[in-house]
């Protein structure tokens, strides 16, 4: 570029860009930086540009705009082969074929069993399990204390609870859950080498593939078996099909309602009086599990959708092929959305139940009744149990993971009371 007017327009564009940091420093000064940059900001993930939206409004239209789509062919430059599977973020995007990778009346068909699946109604029927389950793993908080009181709330509690619920749901044994939570673990994280990570996901694919197969010879009453089982004169999913709709599941259903767990732990011990008023009855656990969900979001990134044609957004312009992040984070602290105070957390805010965490159109979460449950019964039963549960370190001292989509703690230490 010799032509001094395009220099200048370059380097006004990389002024404008904000990179996000793989290891998560400042979580909430890159999250107003984002805010600040505008509706759609320019972002650089690991050298890869793309937009964000910041705005609860504006994510809301994108997210029902059939221009954007989630077929990684239709990103530029993925078809140009200056994205490929060497960067660290595309197992977020290249995860097979499921309902989280399709659009349009394909989607509706890979996803529709999965969400009647997950309907408020259908998860009364495994209440019960998740209490049993719940009261296990605090019988483990108890046992697993050291010396000292201390305990890991993470990895003794928030952290097994969601893999036995998602492990019942798809029917994956117990005696896989900790190779799952250990490979998930090495997937998110921003410090495992690409080739390990490649490899990790070849070795579930595997996996996932076999579990199908064993399902396919015997069905039994889980969600897997109800996906490979075709419904009269129906169109039957394929093994492809089955197994990238079987990993989605139990790679969200794992790791984002860790987050919400022990960020709502996280945010009434910093705010005592928030957890007083719950503790007394005189506001309910579904209050403080929306308000998380807002401030706290276990999604702080979600990636990615691709423009089929240029869209006007405000007064920017996504080009054709261009990727559309969705930072959920941002959306959750809209000022226009929840007022001037949305950075604090505050379990009576009015606009509490108007977050987007979920998502919006026709990804929405499927599984979001069944994140509700399951903190609506962890939460009210880990604090029921034990009613003294303190930090056992300074708030600031709890690190966030190097994994940039995600909003993961490394451990979070506890005294039970
Ligand atoms: C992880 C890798 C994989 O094998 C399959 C998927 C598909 C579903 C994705 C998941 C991913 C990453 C976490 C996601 C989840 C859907 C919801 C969850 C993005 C890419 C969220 O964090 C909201």
């Amino acid at each position: 570029m010799n032509c001094p007017h395009a220099e200048a327009a370059q380097a006004d564009r990389n002024a404008g860009v904000i990179t996000i940091d793989p290891m998560v420093q400042d979580l909430d000064g890159e999250t107003a930086r984002l805010r600040d940059a505008g509706v759609l900001a320019r972002i650089d993930l690991l050298g890869v540009p793309a937009w964000t939206v910041t705005r609860h409004a504006e994510a809301r239209q994108l997210l029902v705009d059939p221009r954007l789509v989630k077929d990684i062919d239709a990103w530029g430059l993925w078809q140009s082969g200056v994205v490929t599977r060497a960067w660290p973020l595309i197992g977020m995007i290249d995860a097979g074929r499921s309902m989280f990778t399709v659009d349009g009346s394909e989607h509706r068909r890979l996803r529709t069993k999965t969400s009647q699946a997950l309907t408020p109604r259908r998860l009364e029927a495994i209440r019960p399990d998740i209490e049993k389950f719940t009261e296990e793993l605090l019988d483990a908080l108890d046992a697993a204390q050291g010396e000292d009181g201390v305990v890991d709330l993470k990895a003794v509690f928030a952290q097994p609870l969601p893999m036995k619920v998602v492990g019942m749901l798809m029917g994956v044994d117990e005696s896989q859950h900790a190779m799952l939570t250990r490979q998930y673990k090495a997937f998110f994280s921003m410090l495992t080498p690409q080739d390990e990570r490649l490899s990790l996901l070849a070795e579930l694919d595997v996996f996932y593939t076999d579990l199908v197969r064993e399902k396919t010879a015997r069905p039994t009453d889980d969600l897997t078996s109800a996906l490979i089982l075709a419904e009269e004169g129906g169109d039957p999913l394929t093994e492809e099909e089955v197994v990238g709709n079987l990993k989605a599941m139990v790679a969200a259903g794992h790791e984002t309602t860790i987050g919400l767990v022990l960020n709502a732990v996280r945010a009434l011990l910093s705010h005592p009086d928030q957890l007083r008023a719950v503790l007394a009855g005189e506001i309910g656990w579904d209050a403080v599990v929306e308000e998380t969900l807002r401030w706290d979001t276990p999604t702080t990134h979600l990636l990615m959708r691709f423009a089929t044609e240029d869209l006007a957004v405000g007064d920017e312009v996504i080009r054709k092929g261009e990727g559309v992040v969705i930072s959920y984070r941002a959306i959750g602290r809209d000022t226009e959305q929840h007022g001037p105070d949305a950075d604090a957390f505050d379990i009576t805010r009015p606009t509490r139940n108007r977050h987007m965490t979920f998502g919006h159109g026709p990804h929405i979460c499927p599984g979001a009744a069944l994140s509700r449950v399951e903190a609506g019964i962890a939460l009210p039963a880990l604090f029921g149990r034990f009613p003294g549960l303190r930090l056992a370190v300074p708030d600031e001292e709890i690190t966030k993971l190097p994994v940039m989509t995600q909003n993961d703690m490394a451990a979070f230490p506890v005294l039970l009371g």
